[in-house]
């Protein structure tokens, strides 16, 4: 399952609006013969991917795979057929699927003969590679990662505006890694006029990595003429989240990341639309200069956005914090 989560990492990104699955074939000895992950809408699912690799030495052997094969013909024929055909004698999966349509595929394995166990590496899978798609499978949203960077007194940006580099070089490379697995980014009409970004992933020189997320800028003004932005971004006119996450998962867009600025923070914050925060805090003190996020709803401290930290790294010089809001 393991190497099943690295297949499914593989191709994180590039797969929405289906789930990045990633699947490895034993053959009947135990050893790895076959490795697969799923392609872009329309394509082959990951078990078909490690089945073709593996070809005759599947028969008798174990399908290993994050998600629960699906049982339905969608834009491809089900999984569970073709496990069967492989003569495939065991499956075991991670997640069990929440979309209807396919669900009901350990059903049907077990009917065919098929040993069928779930739940192995389950939690790895579920807050890992399928977070976001489960959750916009179960709430029909896309899933809203917001980023910063802060110093340790939770500022962005010195009094005089000078933000560029609070967090370390390490800290901005795991970003750009990060960018290049999601489908979109969104930032606020300030955040370009200020920064002017291009939210493109790059690697260490500079190079745009082979998967790019889709720039969304969300505000009523226009953006500057010569913006990085001017002509690649979504530019959405609004505030509401709830509009502009209905836009986006009628684009197919599943895995998202709100990287600022604080007003658009605020909004996402106040509506309840930020399901996980990723806070790069870098050991600085400012003293003065904006904070993280404006307005988020709070005015006294009972109505405090209390939140659950899932996990907490060093990355470089920096904190690294993942943490969900409190349900
Ligand atoms: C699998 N393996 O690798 C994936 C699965 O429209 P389709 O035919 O591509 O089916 C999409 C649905 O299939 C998707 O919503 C999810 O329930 C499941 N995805 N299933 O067995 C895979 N990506
Ligand atoms: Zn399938």
């Amino acid at each position: 399952m393991v190497l099943a989560i690295a297949e499914s990492e593989r191709v994180r990104g590039t797969t929405s609006p289906n789930p990045p699955v990633g699947c490895v074939v034993l053959d009947e000895h135990g050893h790895p013969v076959g490795f697969g992950g799923t392609q872009p809408i329309g394509g082959p699912h990951a078990e078909v991917m490690a089945l073709k690799e593996a070809g005759t030495r599947a028969r008798g052997g174990t399908a290993v795979v994050t998600l629960e094969p699906c049982s339905h013909y969608g834009r491809t024929p089900p999984c569970t057929e073709a496990l069967q055909e492989a003569g495939i004698k065991h499956v075991i999966h991670a997640v069990s699927d929440p979309n209807p349509r396919a669900a009901g595929g350990a059903k049907r394995l077990e009917e065919a003969g098929i040993t069928v166990e779930s739940g192995l590496l389950e939690n790895e899978v579920a807050t890992g590679p399928l977070r976001a798609w489960l959750h916009y499978a179960r709430t029909g949203r896309p899933h809203v990662t917001w980023k910063y960077a802060a110093s340790l007194d939770g500022r962005i940006a010195a009094q005089d505006g000078t933000s560029q580099w609070i967090s370390s070089e390490t800290s901005r490379k795991q970003v750009h890694d990060l960018r290049a697995k999601l489908d979109a980014i969104i930032v606020g009409t300030n955040t370009v006029k200020k920064d002017d970004p291009a939210l493109t992933a790059r690697d260490d020189d500079g190079m745009p990595l082979p998967h790019q997320p889709l720039p969304v800028v969300v505000g009523m003004s226009d953006l500057p003429d010569g913006a990085k932005l001017q002509h690649t971004a979504l530019h959405l006119r609004t505030h509401d989240p709830d509009e502009v996450l209905t836009t986006l998962a009628g684009r197919g867009v599943v895995d998202v990341l709100l990287e600022g600025g604080a007003t658009v923070a605020g909004a996402f914050l106040r509506a309840g639309r930020i399901d996980r925060v990723l806070a790069y805090i870098a050991p600085a003190l400012l003293g003065n200069g904006p904070a993280a996020v404006l307005d988020a709803g709070v005015s006294t401290i009972t109505d405090a956005v209390r939140l659950t930290v899932e996990d907490v790294t060093m990355s470089g010089p920096d904190l690294r914090i993942s943490a969900v809001p409190q349900t």
